[in-house]
């Protein structure tokens, strides 16, 4: 962990205008030595007799971003940010708060408990606690609703969604925006706000509480509807503007307090300071004391069908410059249209306007002539997954890129250190997992080999953050071909819920069981989505392991034509247009059939039983992985089952579950289960190590 400065604050002064400059890097967050720093400058700034007028102010690239999050699981220090901001509100001399870059949760908090607000014309100003399960606690609650009104305070506090300096000034959430220098322009603001205007007056207006209690009702009723009775934070946040409406500020600061603890002790927050802290762990890659992410401007990209157009389209809205090569006219055509079609959608459902998508068009070239690959500095490999098809392309681009260019192969599969070997030239080659769809997804898997330099990888890893997704670093040793860390879980989930449809339990009964834990889809939904043909293929492409229970009924269906929602029919009937179906009449005969066949007669699985079992599949296949070196920390399993399978973020991923329950009592479940299918549940030796030593996953988490 980062030590905090030792002296994050300082107390300077022009003229009759005291200065309180916070500096903390990276982003300034509010922890207690930077809140113990601004009492002690304001209190002395305020006791001058030649201080007029404050202001707080912030170096480096952001206003506070909010509270130190790595403080939430300390003993509370005082003065705690509340305290702070009530002593802001109180001073005896006006205090302007100067924001540049982001100021956000704690930091808006401390800016609005000043008396007037000025933002250079860049800022931004969000509330995102919502993001980590609980609410603004330093009266941001409370302020808020009466700075800007109770609509628009919990619409933004309830999304999390910044606004820019120039609404933020319209809102009346801000006094003034400014172009100019901002800190001469707040010290000149403070001086004439010092002479002309009341230090406590304006800093809040009050609004009519009551008349707005039907809005605040009918929000309350939104939040149930979508996001059920059980989301404690959207609640409770509710709760408090409704107290802002009803209660004077101090007690309206009480029962901010209360809830705001209620929201910290719950595990969904858990969960997700798990997740932010996760993905930020996630992207610290070895390779960095060695290497530095060299500068990637134009990358290409070879392969243009629904993957490699959704690299393209990434690539594009991140800036780059970008060249896709497909084969033949048609080709080009086709990848062309699935781009064009993208950009269309998104002009027309507003997310674009039309002259932003023309203009990132502008940024794309498609060709099909390999040669112009000499001209990028990162090359992405993503036509069909099959080995001999991806090792030839790879040789041919191996040939023609710049010898400092980096190549990624996309394959989710294949032999990694087999392919890097293919091309001719092993140190330059990475993987980058890209999940679908890609423009959207945040996950990708940057897949190391033995043979690969710290500097593709770093150079790679680079390219991922600048596209603003998560890349999560996956080391495979030669011949492994099992899908880095998500397809490999994957399998050892799907093979769990196969073998409950084998012995009983219907596709529907699984997917309901997996989507009330809080999946989006279940395994059988998301089979149908992506199509049952490509992991027959990949089954076909694979040698059986003979010591593991082959579940035929996939196998089957596709022999039958009936793919998922390509051939309107899979594990569920889809009718035209609809993503949701109806539950397949045909495959629930033919599972009976098979069941027949293979003279097993069906048994009862609980929702419970389902969950339990997929949950002990994924947390064996994720300490399995760990042992073998293929996933660094526990944490960034969890960041790829959260990102790339919808595992529920509010949870933190199957390792921090699987510590919830306790590595000791898995290793005794999978125990219980090891004779039905010894390949599946026999316990991972992390695991066994975990649970003899009575550790926790989260302690293999450090470094
Ligand atoms: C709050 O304020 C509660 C109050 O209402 C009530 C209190 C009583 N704390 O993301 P990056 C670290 S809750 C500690 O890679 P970017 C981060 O871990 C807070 N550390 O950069 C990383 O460290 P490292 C409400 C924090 O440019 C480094 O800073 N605020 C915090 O892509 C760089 O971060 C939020 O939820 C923090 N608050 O994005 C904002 N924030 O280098 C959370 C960051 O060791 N933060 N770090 O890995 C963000 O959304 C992004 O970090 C931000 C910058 C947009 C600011």
């Amino acid at each position: 962990m980062k030590q905090a400065p030792k002296h994050p604050v300082r107390l300077e002064r022009q003229g009759n205008v005291a200065l309180i400059v916070i500096e903390n890097p990276p982003v300034n967050a509010l922890g207690v030595a930077v809140r113990r720093g601004i009492a002690a400058a304001l209190n002395a700034a305020v006791a001058h007799d030649k201080t007029d007028a404050v202001v707080i102010a912030a170096n480096g690239r952001t206003f506070p971003v909010g509270a130190d999050i790595r403080e939430f699981d300390m003993a509370p220090q005082e003065p705690s940010l509340g305290q702070l901001c009530n002593l802001i509100e109180r001073a005896q001399k006006p205090v302007v708060a100067a924001i540049q870059g982001t100021a956000l949760g704690g930091g808006l908090e401390l800016a609005m408990a000043a008396h007037y607000r000025i933002a250079a014309k860049s800022a931004r100003m969000g509330l995102p606690e919502i993001h980590l399960g609980i609410l603004p606690g330093a009266g941001g609650t409370q302020r808020l609703p009466r700075l800007i009104g109770p609509e628009l305070a919990l619409d933004m506090m309830l999304t999390g969604n910044q606004v820019g300096a120039g609404i933020a000034v319209e809102m009346g959430l801000i006094d003034l925006v400014t172009d100019n220098d901002l800190r001469t322009e707040a010290v000149a603001y403070a001086r004439s706000v010092a002479v002309t205007r009341p230090t406590s007056a304006n800093r809040t207006h009050l609004v009519d509480g009551v008349g707005y209690m039907a809005s605040v009702a009918a929000r309350r009723e939104q939040v149930t509807m979508e996001l059920g009775v059980n989301a404690l934070a959207p609640h409770k946040i509710v709760d408090c503007v409704e107290a802002a409406l009803l209660l004077p500020m101090e007690t309206g600061l009480e029962v901010e307090r209360s809830a705001f603890e209620d929201c910290i002790a719950s595990r969904e927050s858990e969960g997700l300071r798990h997740a932010f802290f996760a993905e930020r762990a996630a992207a610290k890659f070895p390779e960095a004391t060695e290497a530095k992410p060299a500068q990637v401007d134009r990358v290409a990209i070879v392969g243009g069908g629904m993957m490699g157009s959704g690299i393209a389209i990434a690539a594009l809205q991140s800036g780059f410059t970008v060249t896709l090569v497909e084969q033949g006219e048609s080709g080009v055509n086709a990848a062309l249209e699935r781009i064009g079609a993208y950009y269309e959608r998104s002009v027309a459902k507003g997310r674009l306007s039309e002259a932003q998508g023309a203009a990132a068009l502008t940024h794309l070239q498609l060709t099909n002539k390999l040669d112009t690959l000499g001209e990028a500095d990162l090359i992405v490999e993503a036509i069909a997954e099959d080995f001999d098809l991806k090792a030839q392309m790879l040789a041919e681009i191996g040939a023609l890129a710049r010898p400092d260019a980096v190549i990624a192969t996309n394959t989710s599969y294949l032999d990694l250190a087999a392919l890097a070997e293919a091309s001719g030239r092993p140190a330059d080659i990475v993987g980058l997992h890209f999940f679908a769809p890609a423009q959207v997804n945040k996950l990708v898997e940057v897949g190391v080999h033995d043979a690969a330099s710290a500097q593709s990888v770093m150079t790679a890893q680079g390219f991922v953050r600048a596209l603003g997704k998560t890349p999560v670093r996956a080391r495979v040793h030669a011949g492994f071909g099992a899908g880095y860390i998500g397809n490999s879980i994957l399998e050892a989930y799907r093979h769990a819920a196969d073998i409950m449809l084998e012995d009983g339990a219907t596709p529907a009964q699984i997917d309901g069981a997996m989507r009330s834990f809080g999946f989006q889809l279940g395994p059988y939904q998301v089979a149908d989505l992506s199509g049952l043909d490509i992991a027959y293929a990949r089954r076909q492409s694979k040698p059986r392991d003979p010591d593991a229970r082959y579940v035929e009924i996939a196998d089957k269906m596709v022999e039958h034509g009936w793919l998922g929602q390509k051939s309107k029919r899979g594990y569920y009937i889809y009718a035209e247009g609809q993503r949701q179906g109806v539950p397949n009449g045909d495959v629930l005969k033919l599972i009976a059939e098979h069941r027949a066949q293979k003279g097993i007669t069906p048994r009862k699985f609980s929702d419970r039983d389902i969950r339990d079992r997929i949950l002990l599949a994924i947390v064996n296949a994720g300490a399995r992985l760990l042992g073998e070196g293929v996933a660094a920390r526990p944490s960034d399993i969890d960041v790829v089952m959260m990102l790339g399978f919808g595992y529920p973020r509010s949870r933190g991923g199957p390792m921090m579950d699987a510590d919830a329950t306790t590595p000791s009592i898995i290793a005794s479940r999978l125990s219980v289960l090891e004779p039905e299918e010894p390949a599946l549940w026999g316990a991972a030796p992390v695991l066994t190590m975990l649970a003899q030593e009575r550790q926790k996953f989260a302690d293999l988490n450090a470094g």
